[in-house]
This record gives structure tokens, sequence and C-alpha cells, in this order.
């Protein structure tokens, strides 16, 4: 049967899903997840699976998230609104799970489509990255002895997206080889939960011929309206039966002449500007196109995305595709300025992490947003702005004076994270945002984005470490006490070097600011003194030591104790032993020195290496990628590529369950562009700076950049680079080394004398 939204299955575009067993397909159901901005679905299938129901009532319970063991349901149905949150009595608040509205499915001969039974056969799901579609086909011999073709295609509108309706559209084409009678169901389940608790305060099903209409109020006050209208030969008939409502078309399918079904569903929020237009009119407003005139549109607005931030790797169908899911789910993911929102840690896909932004967003997520799309950038970065009200109600909770953003922020800024020692510990991240904030105004060029639009946020940031630190009894310089680092496995440590640097630096850009504004004089003289005394603690032999002592805590048990070593130390050691051994969950120097190279000498980055590598569990998800990158910098090739190949499996090799990592979709683009191409950051550079290390399978790499303003394409092959824009005025790079200049619009192309292979 021809695909109609897909002529052609492209390897280095397309993820196939052909293992529809076990836990497999909760995993595709992430990493297949579709959405534009305002609306995201989890890649279900079509039909309600027997022993999947998804109104499960239980409590989840904060456990070691590292090594917490969910549910084993075989599959999560997720539709997700970035902005809408629930308030959960023991979790505090989290995105809310809504009715699913996917459901559309064929009836035969008495018996229902159902993906496990033996008469279902050649079942493939392809997701096209290229415009972000999910294609299904398969063939079903019914109980009456017909065989069935069935091909389903869904995408949910990047081009109503872009323009702010939520939009979903599928259609399915269903074929036979005799005449046969057909009945389609398809409708809105309202009967879903989110970690087992229901958010709906009231729930209201209207079914009418071909038309659902389902609105749900959620705890936390929001009313959304899901409307979905069945597009069939024949009329509809209507039911409604508790949490659901479905429309029923019956039609007859003769062989060669296919019976095409359409289902276009529309969301909407009592957040959304008023005169939006409501489920109805909007669907009314798309009645008059086609599937295809639809998918045209939606696909034009895909392909320019993809213009300004595809990755092309030739040389290595796996990195090739490896990088593409990153981008699809980075540009899936990114929420338009007005829903006034970050990027959840599973990327809108999943409930695992409860909806909520981390220090994700600035470390990992913000850098390929800022040099592909910064305008963008620009708007996630601004949630953190908008957010300050909240940062300063975590600081008023704990006494202190400022803002303290949260560790797991709500859409408000609320602290949100359940399990105290990271809630009050994990404290670097009110550093990390105003480091996040910088960068915007560092890769834009644009400073005065921090005096005026984010200086509220720097003072704050910088009232709140002013009361933070202490000055311990026979001390001469100030301290940062009892705080977890970026390695969650020591929580309470005093002097942690990443947390103090990362102050300084907020400090530092609060003093700034206030002088260049001639705001807050006199704070700002202690801001500036802090921050040049906050210690970063060495060794004897000039190891930069995690925190204070670290050195003195025991070696962890490895050989001992962590026998499988396809799961997280964490799942096979109790917490009490993480915190008590020199055992690290992610880098954490190493981090701080991937983001202050010029701040450590080589040689103090090779003795990093050395030391905390080896006792690194790489347990979080966020620890490959800077590894990968500052083995690069090391010229540790084996290890970059050992840890990029990690990193890129993630999600692709059935991590994505619970949702995607979409921090290390970001982490993913970084290792291309800071680890493998070695450009430097804004934040580190103020020319472009390349120095590529191209792995030995990959001939060439490609990719856009926006570098302050301008937009270079850059090329990159085992024997040169060659650096093309499009500015008005001569560009300076330095590539391998040497200061380069490229004229106006020009081309520039240097051999880089062979490059080294992991
Ligand atoms: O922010 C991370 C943290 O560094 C490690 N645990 C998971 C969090 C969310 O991705």
């Amino acid at each position: 049967m021809p695909c109609h939204t897909h002529a052609a299955h492209d390897p280095a575009w397309c993820i196939q899903q052909t293992d529809f067993a076990g836990s497999s397909l909760k995993a595709y159901e992430g990493l297949f997840a579709q959405g534009a901005p305002g609306l995201h679905i989890r890649g279900s299938l079509e039909e309600p699976i027997a022993d999947a129901p998804q109104g499960l009532r239980y409590w989840r319970t904060p456990g070691n998230v590292t090594a917490e063991v969910f549910r084993e349901a075989r599959s999560k149905f997720g539709t997700y609104l970035p902005g809408i949150y629930g308030s959960h009595p023991i979790l505090n608040n989290e995105l809310v799970n809504l009715p699913w509205f996917l459901w559309l499915v064929p009836e035969i001969d008495g018996s229902a489509l159902d993906a496990d039974s033996d008469a279902v056969a050649e079942h493939e799901r392809t997701l096209d990255l290229r415009d972000n579609t999910l294609v299904r086909a398969l063939t079903w011999r019914t109980p009456g002895g017909a065989r069935v073709s069935l091909l389903y295609e869904r995408f949910v509108s990047m081009d109503a997206g872009a323009r702010g309706v939520r939009l979903c559209v599928q259609r399915l084409t269903i074929d036979t080889d005799r005449a046969t009678d057909v009945t389609v169901r398809a409708g809105i389940d309202a009967d879903v939960t989110t970690n087992g608790y229901d958010h709906f305060k009231r729930v209201d099903l209207a079914a009418e011929g071909e038309r659902v209409r389902c609105a749900v109020q959620t705890d936390l006050g929001d009313r959304v309206e899901i409307e979905s209208i069945l597009l069939a030969p024949h009329a509809a008939e209507a039911h409604a039966e508790g949490r659901r409502g479905w429309s029923e078309a019956r039609a007859q399918v003769t062989p060669g002449t296919p019976l095409v079904i359409e289902k276009r569903t529309t969301v909407t929020t009592s957040r959304d500007a008023p005169d939006g237009g409501g489920t109805g009119e909007l669907l009314e407003a798309f009645a008059g196109a086609g599937f295809d005139d639809l998918h045209r549109a939606h696909a034009d607005a895909w392909r320019a995305k993809w213009a300004h931030a595809d990755v092309r790797i030739q040389g290595d169908d796996r990195a090739q595709l490896a990088v593409r899911t990153s981008i699809a789910h980075l540009l899936r993911t990114l929420p338009h300025a007005s829903d006034r929102v970050a990027i959840d840690a599973k990327g809108y896909a999943g409930e695992a992490y409860w909806g909520r932004f981390f220090w994700d967003t600035e470390m990992y997520l913000l850098p390929f947003y800022l040099y592909t799309d910064p305008a963008g950038a620009r708007a996630l970065a601004d949630f953190r702005i908008h957010s300050l009200e909240g940062a300063q109600r975590n600081a008023h909770k704990l006494g202190l004076p400022g803002a303290k953003y949260a560790w797991e922020s709500d859409q408000l800024g609320d602290e949100c994270c359940p399990n105290w020692q990271y809630a009050d510990h994990e404290v670097h991240i009110t550093s990390d945002v105003v480091y996040g904030l910088a960068h915007v105004a560092r890769a834009t060029g644009d400073d005065s984005y921090l005096d005026t639009h984010a200086a509220c946020v720097l003072f704050d940031a910088a009232r709140y470490w002013t009361a933070r630190v202490s000055v311990r009894p026979g001390d001469d310089h100030p301290s940062i006490l009892g705080v977890m680092g970026p390695d969650e496995y020591t929580p309470i440590a005093d002097n942690n070097a990443y947390t103090n640097r990362l102050a300084s630096f907020a400090l530092e850009a609060a003093a700034d600011a206030a002088a260049r504004t001639g705001q807050c004089r006199d704070e700002a003289r202690t801001w500036r003194e802090l921050g040049r005394t906050l210690p970063i603690h060495r060794r004897a032999d000039g190891l930069v030591l995690q925190s204070d002592a670290f050195d003195r805590l025991p070696l962890a048990d490895f050989d001992g104790r962590w026998k499988d070593r396809t799961r997280p130390f964490a799942s096979q050691a109790p917490q009490e032993y993480l915190y008590r051994t020199q055992c690290l969950k992610q880098a954490d120097v190493l981090m701080l020195m991937w983001l202050f190279d010029s701040e450590f000498s080589i040689e103090d980055q090779r003795t990093a290496w050395r030391y905390y590598e080896p006792r690194t569990t790489h347990d979080s998800s966020l620890s490959a990628a800077i590894h990968s990158m500052m083995a690069c910098r090391l010229g540790l090739n084996e290890e970059a590529w050992r840890f990029w190949e990690e990193a890129c499996a993630i999600d692709l090799d059935g991590g994505a369950a619970e949702g995607i990592h979409i921090a290390a979709c970001g982490a993913v683009w970084q290792m291309v562009v800071f680890g493998f191409a070695g450009m430097r950051s804004a934040m580190e550079d103020e020319v472009l700076t390349l120095d590529p290390r191209l792995p030995a399978g990959w001939t060439t790499l490609e990719f856009p950049l926006v570098w302050r303003g301008t937009s270079v394409q850059v090329r990159v092959t085992k024997d040169g680079v060659e650096l093309r824009h499009s500015g008005a005025a001569s560009l300076s790079a330095r590539v391998a080394g040497e200061l380069r200049e490229i004229p106006a619009g020009g081309v520039g192309r240097w051999a880089t004398g062979g490059t080294t292979a992991p």
C-alpha cells in the first residue's frame, strides 16, 4: 500500500519499530513522542491495550531517582500541555497527563483491532524525523478471513502550533482483499492518571454525531477542552460512557478502493488568549483543508526548522540518526515565548520527572538553541525572569533574602522537588540560571539583556548568595556549606568547587550589571568581594577538590558491589553507601573545568580526569556527554568515542519509556559541535573558534551556526575546515589555532593537516 506522507523510508531520517512486545512498546512511546509548541503526545498506538489500563490509581513516592523502579505497565498514554500543572498531595505540582485523544480503531466481523493478537502481522511504525510524522502499517487477518491492510498516519501540526493552535491530524487508510463491513470508532478517553493520581476535579463529556468534546478542570483550576471530529464517508453515531466518549462510523471497503477516515483534534485551555477561539471553531477553521494540505503546511514548517539546525554526518549512519533524533526532539519541545515555560526534563514525553525544569535548561539545552535559533533561546532563558517571583518565594521559605531558583521548578518557579537533599542543598541551580542568562548576552552580543531584562534576577541571586555563605570559625575566607554539587552522590558537602565557582560567577555578574547601570552600589561592593574570595580548594599535589575533604572519604567498592554494569550503581548500592564513599554520579569538577577551561591548565584538567573519572558511575544520563567533550579536549580519543556512543544510546536503545532524556539530546548536539568540531562557546571566546577532531569513521561533518548574529555554515572534513557566512561584515575565526578572516558574505577554507581519529 502506498505511504501517503512518505514516498521512501530514509534510514538517515527515520526510526523504525518492529517490536511491539514487552517493555519495548513503552520505550517507543517515549521515543516517538510528537508535538509542536503547546501540545505533545506520547507515541502510543491508536487502540486501548487490554493489559495496560490508563486510569490506574496508585501512590508514586519519591525514591532514589536513579534507582527508581516504575510501574510495570506495558504502555503509558500521554497528552501534555506545557504550563498545565496539577497539585499532587505528596509529590507537589506536576505536569498533568490530559485525556487521550488518539483513539481510532476499526472493528471488523465483530472484532476490534488488537495489536497483541496473532491475527496482526507485518506490523511496523516509522517516525520520520524530517516532519515528525508517525506512520504505522500492518496487516490483519479478521475473524471472517479477510486480509485487511491498515495504514495510520498522524502528526501534531507544527504549522498550526507556530500560530498558537493545537491541532493533531490522523488518517487511517483501510484496504482489503474482499468486500468487508467496517466500523471505525474514534474517541477521547479521560480515564487517565498522572503518576497514578487523578488531577481532574471535573470531567464534562459531550458526544454528538461525528464530534466528541471533553473538558476537564484540573485541581489547580485550569480548564482544558479537547474536541475531535471524525471524517468518514457516512454519518457517525456518538456514544458516551463514564469518562469516555466516541463516534462510530460504518462503511464498506471493497478491494482496490481503500476506505479513508480522518480524525482531527484541537485543544484549548483557559490560559489561552480570549480571542483564540473554541475547539469547535478551530475545527471548523481547518474543515476546508484535507489531510495532504495540512500535512504539506506542517512539513514546510518542519523544513524551515531543520534548515537552521540540521547536522549532517557522512560516513556513520548510526551517528547521523542519533544526532537527528536528538535535534528533532529539541525542535519539537521549544515552547512559545508566550507560554512562559521551559522544557521539562523528560521533554514533554513522560511523567518520571513530573514535568519540571532543572539546571538541564541552562547547561544542556540552551546552547543548542543559542547557536541555532537565538530568538528561541532567549524565550527559553526568559522563563527564569518570568518565574523570579517563585524563586523569591523559595528563598523566603528558607528565611533568606533574594531569589533561590528551584531545583525542580514548576511553571511558576516554585520548588517542587519532594526530596529534601536536592530541594534544599542542590543550590548551584541559582548560579546556573545566571550563567544561562549571561550566555544569552554573550552569544547574541547583547549586554543590555543583562542590564535591563535580567538585572532583577542577577541582583536577587547575588542577595541570596550573600546570605547563604558563612565564615567558619578560624577561616579567613567565606564558604558555602552544606551543598550538593552536580554529583548527587555527595549530598551535604562544604565548598563544592563547582558551586563556589558558579556562585562567584553569579556574584560578579551582578556586580558588573550594577556597575554598568549605576544600581545597588553598596551591595555590589560586597558581591564583588565575595565573588573574589570564595575558594576553590586544592590538594597539595594540585588536584582540584570536589569539596572539602572529599578525598578523605573511603573509596567505593565497585568491584564488590557493582556486579551488573548494565544497570546503575545506585540500583546495587544503598543510598547511604553512595553518600559516604568516593563515588560520583556524574561530572562535577570536570563539569566545572568544562565550563571554565581557561582557568585551569591542561595539566590540572588531566589530573582531575585521572582522579575523578574512575570514581564516576555515570549513573546520570548527563554524565557521558560531558566526559566525551572533556576527553576530546584532552586528546583522549578512545574515551571520547566510548562516551559519545553511551550518550547516543540513552534514548535510541530503549531508554525513553518514562520520557525523552531531553538534556542528553542537547548534549548529543554539544558533543558534535563543542566536542568533535571543537567549537568554543561564546562564554569562553569572543572569536568563533574551531579545533576539530573528527572521529575515524566520519568523512564529513556539516552544521549551521549563528555566531553573534551571523549565520555560518561549518563543514569539517578529514583534511580541513570550510566556513561560509552571509554576514555583511568580515568574520574572524580561529581554526586549529590560527586566526583567520573571512570576507563579508564569503567562504574560508583551510587545511587542518589531518584530524585525530578516536
Ligand atoms: O538535572 C539532572 C541531574 O543532574 C541528575 N538527575 C536528573 C536530573 C534531571 O535530568
